[in-house]
């Protein structure tokens, strides 16, 4: 194999101070690694660990929310999290098999599974640290959903928490972060010691390279960092991102071991520099203007990542598909959740909600896959757009313009045509080049919810 000079991407784009690991490709190379990504779109993210057996409820008591915060929420210690949700952890052989199945079916083209979440339990084999899933029942999550992605052919994501709710070297003083209060106050009382907390950057690391030994990996996801407790003094974060290209130099990773800016909820996004990450990772939020460079939506069915018994806050049908397009035509991917329960089984409800989106992306799909963000400078009243290629539009209707008439600035080399993207259905079509403005016809569709797509092809010409 040819060896390749590697230069320095990010320095060149930066020329800042950089970690000592901080990937290092050429612009060409970047975009060949993040291509699967790029066009893949849309993903399932699943959320599983002691949390899911707790469904919400700890030693008889209900916390609404994120299920799985039900630790820090409750305040439990170690020891009563550790009593309490061991026994009802249940995971069954066969059920990652389940999960990505459903992923297959509603046109997922990529998974990500929380090997570990913030209460520290790691859902594979950690040799020399037992809170772990294969000294639980034996089973290796991990291992049966890798295989289950390779059988299915999905990109193998893996969520991987930094914050450790119960490890005994974790300090959470710097955090920022909720911490489980039985914790804080064992520790006033000396049963419980923060203070090394670069043993715990060792452990974290440690972990994380016995998650890969075993597994194999495309992808992964970091959670998470605050301004006050990010990169390499938290973290040790370069080590982590050696240790993940060292050993797959083609993964992908996103922006959480920084803070950036991951948890902001309004105004226009600013992207993450490509040494802290790939890319950046709104949560619970869709920025009206996109963002440059590489980003993902990560949102749940039901407010909640991990399973909770009593949440019937589901969102419908059509408002996911809705968002899933309006993330994508604002050039971003859509990472959407599943929290299944104890045993592994889905809720029936997001098995019908993701089943409900295959269906539509088995007759839409050709307009997400693979296409860039609406190229025109500003959304329109009647639905989103996306491009694919030179010479391909998508235009998805979300009710009739006015007049039945769509309008868009723009006009096309040769003659255009326009489409029903289902059944070819052909449009009329005109272009004035006085005004610059092309119009399309569709007073003869019924705009079903969530969207009707129409397919426009021709090579727009640019703008005057
Ligand atoms: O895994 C999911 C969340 O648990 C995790 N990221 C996604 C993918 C996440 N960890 N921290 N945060 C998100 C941000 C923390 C927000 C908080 Fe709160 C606000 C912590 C306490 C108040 C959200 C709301 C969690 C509990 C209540």
């Amino acid at each position: 194999m040819k060896k390749i000079l590697l230069l320095s991407y990010a320095a060149l784009l930066l020329a800042a101070p950089l970690p000592a690991q901080a990937p290092v490709e050429t612009a060409a190379q970047h975009d060949s690694r993040m291509q699967w990504w790029r066009d893949g779109k849309f993903g399932m993210f699943i959320h599983y660990g002691l949390y899911s057996g707790l469904a919400g409820e700890l030693e008889g008591k209900k916390y609404d929310g994120a299920a799985e915060w039900i630790q820090a929420h409750s305040g439990a210690d170690f020891d009563t999290y550790k009593r309490e949700a061991m026994p009802r952890f249940t995971p069954r052989s066969g059920m990652a098999d389940e999960w990505v199945s459903l992923a297959k079916e509603a046109g997922c083209t990529y998974v990500v599974l929380t090997s570990r979440h913030h209460e520290g339990f790691n859902l594979f084999e950690t040799p020399g640290y037992d809170f772990n899933a294969k000294t639980c029942n034996g089973i290796d999550v991990v291992d049966e959903y890798v295989a289950a992605c390779e059988k299915y052919g999905l990109k193998t994501g893996l969520y991987f928490s930094i914050i450790d709710w119960n490890h005994p070297d974790y300090d959470p003083t710097g955090s920022g972060i909720s911490y489980p209060k039985g914790n804080l106050e064992a520790a006033a009382r000396g049963e419980r010691q923060f203070g090394n907390h670069d043993r715990y950057k060792d452990y974290l690391l440690t972990t994380f390279r016995q998650l890969l030994d075993s597994h194999r990996v495309d992808l992964i996801w970091w959670d998470f960092s605050q301004p006050t407790f990010e990169g390499d003094a938290a973290w040790g974060a370069s080590r982590l991102m050696k240790a993940l290209f060292d050993k797959y130099p083609m993964a992908i990773q996103n922006n959480r071991l920084y803070a950036s800016n991951n948890l902001q909820h309004d105004g226009v996004m600013q992207p993450t520099p490509l040494w802290k990450g790939d890319y950046t990772t709104p949560e619970h939020y869709i920025p009206p203007t996109g963002i440059d460079g590489d980003w993902e939506v990560c949102q749940t069915l039901n407010g909640t990542w991990g399973y909770s018994a009593d949440n019937d806050r589901w969102k419908s049908l059509d408002e996911l598909i809705r968002e899933l397009v309006d993330v994508v035509s604002r050039g971003g991917n859509f990472l959407l959740n599943i929290g299944p329960m104890a045993d592994g089984t889905v809720p029936a409800e997001s098995v019908r909600l993701f089943r409900g989106i295959g269906a539509w992306m088995a007759a839409n799909g050709e307009a997400v896959y693979g296409t860039r963000a609406n190229p025109f400078d500003s959304e329109f009243a009647w639905g989103r757009v996306t491009r694919k290629g030179p010479d391909t539009l998508y235009l998805f209707l979300y009710a009739q313009p006015e007049g039945g008439i769509i309008e868009l600035p723009a006009t096309f080399a040769a003659e255009p045509a326009a489409t029903r993207l289902t059944d070819g259905m052909p449009l009329r079509i005109e272009q004035d080049p006085t005004t610059g403005i092309c119009r399309i016809d569709v007073s003869s569709l019924t705009i079903d919810s969530p969207a009707v797509v129409v397919k426009l092809s021709g090579t727009m010409n640019a703008a005057e």
